[in-house]
């Protein structure tokens, strides 16, 4: 009945209002963990070239990006994607089996952005299952036990294996401890001095989290896809500017080429007439 008295008098219909998940919706650079433990930007915010570039009618299609989990068993790998994706916690231990995935997808600045999440197994057995998975990763995130110092040295070896698979281009390093809900205050302090020399030497950015309590889940990931977008962006606009480029090369070079074959047969008919001048 509304619907209709609504027909009937030619109002407008209501605006429809979206609600956006303010966890995958971005409009600013996450900051990073701590600004002395990231070799990458230290800005507040995405380059303005880089929101101005966005803003043009050609915009950039950009394709989801591989992230990889690697790092030994039962270091928290599953659960730091579980809790991020579907928000839940287990505490029973379930070993992946070669290799889960997970598509997440994220809007920043506007743009669809997806990002691809391999967690791979850390038990050896699968090792060579999980590498077949490790090519064209545009970011590896190194995972170690905050609460077990040896798996931060393992963490530093998957890492390596993983950046053999991924020679041509190199990807974005994420270093990140987990299990920070286990360690007392003094603990977590001199373990996260411990990683951050590691994350340094590594050219990695730091973080450490709880998969149990959520600590620092959504600003992790919400930084990882920002990170992620903006290389790729800033990538596919530099692609865009070659070939345009490439193509207004060709251009002038076609009128060139036009230019003189004009001029030499306006040449060639002025003689043709007996004209000597
Ligand atoms: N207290 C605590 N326990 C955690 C945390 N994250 C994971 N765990 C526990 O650690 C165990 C292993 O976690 P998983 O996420 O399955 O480990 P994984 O790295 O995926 O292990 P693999 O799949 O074998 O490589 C489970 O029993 C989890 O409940 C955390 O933040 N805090
Ligand atoms: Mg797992």
């Amino acid at each position: 009945m509304p619907q209709l008295i609504r027909q009937n008098l030619l109002l407008p219909a209501p605006p429809t209002v979206t609600l956006h998940d303010p966890r995958t919706h971005l409009r600013r650079l996450p900051p990073a963990y701590s600004n002395a433990q990231t070799p990458f930007s230290r800005d507040k915010d995405f380059a303005p070239q880089l929101r101005y570039q966005l803003e043009l009618p050609r915009k950039p299609k950009l394709r989801p990006c591989k992230v990889i989990f690697v790092g030994d068993c039962a270091v928290g790998k599953t659960a730091i994607v579980n809790r991020f994706c579907f928000d839940k916690f287990q505490c029973n231990y379930k070993a992946t089996i070669g290799v889960d995935f997970e598509l997440e997808n994220f809007n920043i600045l506007g743009h669809n952005f997806s990002l691809e999440m391999w967690d791979t197994a850390g038990q050896e057995r699968f090792k060579c299952i999980a590498g077949a998975y490790y090519r064209n990763a545009s970011v590896i995130v190194a995972t170690y036990d905050m609460s077990k110092r040896e798996t931060l040295d393992s963490a530093k070896k998957w890492l390596s294996s993983a950046l053999n698979y991924n020679t041509a281009q190199k990807p974005i390093i994420f270093l990140v401890g987990t299990k920070s809900d286990l360690l007392t205050k003094e603990e977590f302090m001199r373990m996260e001095r411990i990683a951050g020399v590691a994350a340094a030497e590594l050219g990695a950015e730091y973080w450490s989290l709880s998969a149990r309590s959520g600590f620092k889940i959504t600003e992790f990931f919400q930084r990882l896809a920002a990170l992620a977008f903006e290389k790729a962006a800033q990538q596919q606009l530099k692609t865009f500017k070659s070939t345009t480029q490439e193509q207004t090369k060709q251009t002038s070079e076609k009128s060139q080429r036009f230019d003189l074959r004009s001029y030499f047969s306006s040449r060639s008919g002025k003689q043709k007439s007996g004209c000597a001048c």
